[in-house]
């Protein structure tokens, strides 16, 4: 196979996506146009996008978008009304940042807005408080390319870590993590953490609706509600850089918890439902 030098970010020449979802192109553009060395053992052909929900995070930019590989498709910035410059930052890091107006409130309505304004068929989700090394997003891909659906970040799996969580934080995600486990039948080591990637095609299995912090909870149990194909990814989450956690340890842990009774309620009526293939890292399911 022939490899290439990394695209220009925002100007992989990419083939718009048919109606089927394959990329139209005659075999002689394809592999120049499609594949890109992403590193000694992947080339992809699928684009990727980048979403970051963002609110007041001008300070923290500098140190997201350093991390971010050039050969990403697209970088979709969600504002969360900021008050700050942090759409001017990142219009001045990544000159093709799409920007995203958030109309509602809360971080989940920013990712279903971000999500939507996607054009990559991969969803690579990324905080902006400068916690995720975007380095790792070369692990998550591999992972989808190599067959998962939904390639879920965790600070928990052997190789992952946190710098960034009070015990109190630790001690919520750990026995709503166990709480998910025990209801849905899946064996997550982590749940409140928010780098994650997936197929686009997995957004119309799970349908999200949500406003805040709970979106990854929906997510991780729609995705095994509807049988996709999960990895975990060990990633480890830094200590946010500028500013302060938006979250509250109390108030979005019931959120979650809510959530996931609701989620469960509404499972016998999709009884049935095939049982998820969760691989914890580096091991069978
Ligand atoms: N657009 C948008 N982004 C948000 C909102 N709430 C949080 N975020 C972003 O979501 C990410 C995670 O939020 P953060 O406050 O760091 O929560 P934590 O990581 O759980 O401590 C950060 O990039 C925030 O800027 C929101 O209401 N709208
Ligand atoms: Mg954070």
């Amino acid at each position: 196979m022939t490899f290439l030098q990394p695209a220009v970010p925002g100007r992989n020449p990419l083939p718009a996506p048919s109606a089927n979802g394959s990329q139209e192109h005659s075999a002689t553009a394809r592999i120049p146009d499609a594949y890109r060395r992403i590193s000694s053992h992947l080339a992809i052909t699928p684009p990727v996008s980048v979403v970051i929900p963002a609110m007041n995070e001008a300070e923290n930019l500098p140190y997201v978008f350093k991390t971010l590989p050039a050969w990403i498709h697209e970088v979709v910035l969600v504002d969360g009304n900021s008050t700050d410059r942090t759409v001017e930052v990142a219009r001045e890091l990544w000159p093709e940042v799409k920007v995203v107006r958030q109309r509602g409130r809360g971080k989940g309505d920013a990712l279903i807005a971000g999500f939507a304004a996607c054009t990559g068929e991969i969803i690579v989700m990324v905080d902006a408080d400068g916690s995720a090394d975007g380095a790792e997003i070369v692990s998550y891909v591999s992972a989808l390319v190599s067959g998962a659906d939904f390639a879920k970040g965790s600070r928990f799996a052997n190789g992952g870590g946190t710098d960034d969580m009070t015990p109190v934080r630790k001690l919520g995600n750990r026995v709503l993590c166990a709480v998910v486990n025990a209801k849905f039948g899946a064996r997550y080591t982590d749940l409140c953490y928010g780098y994650n990637a997936f197929w686009r095609h997995c957004l119309d299995r799970i349908d999200l609706d949500c406003t805040g912090f709970e979106v990854e909870t929906l997510m991780n149990i729609r995705v095994v509600k509807a049988g996709l194909r999960v990895q975990e990814i060990p990633s480890h989450e830094y200590l946010r850089i500028h500013g302060a956690s938006n979250l509250r340890a109390v108030r979005d842990g019931l959120r979650v918890l809510r959530v996931i009774l609701r989620e469960r309620s509404g499972r016998t009526r999709a009884r049935g439902v095939r049982r998820p293939s969760v691989t914890p890292l580096g091991g069978a399911s």
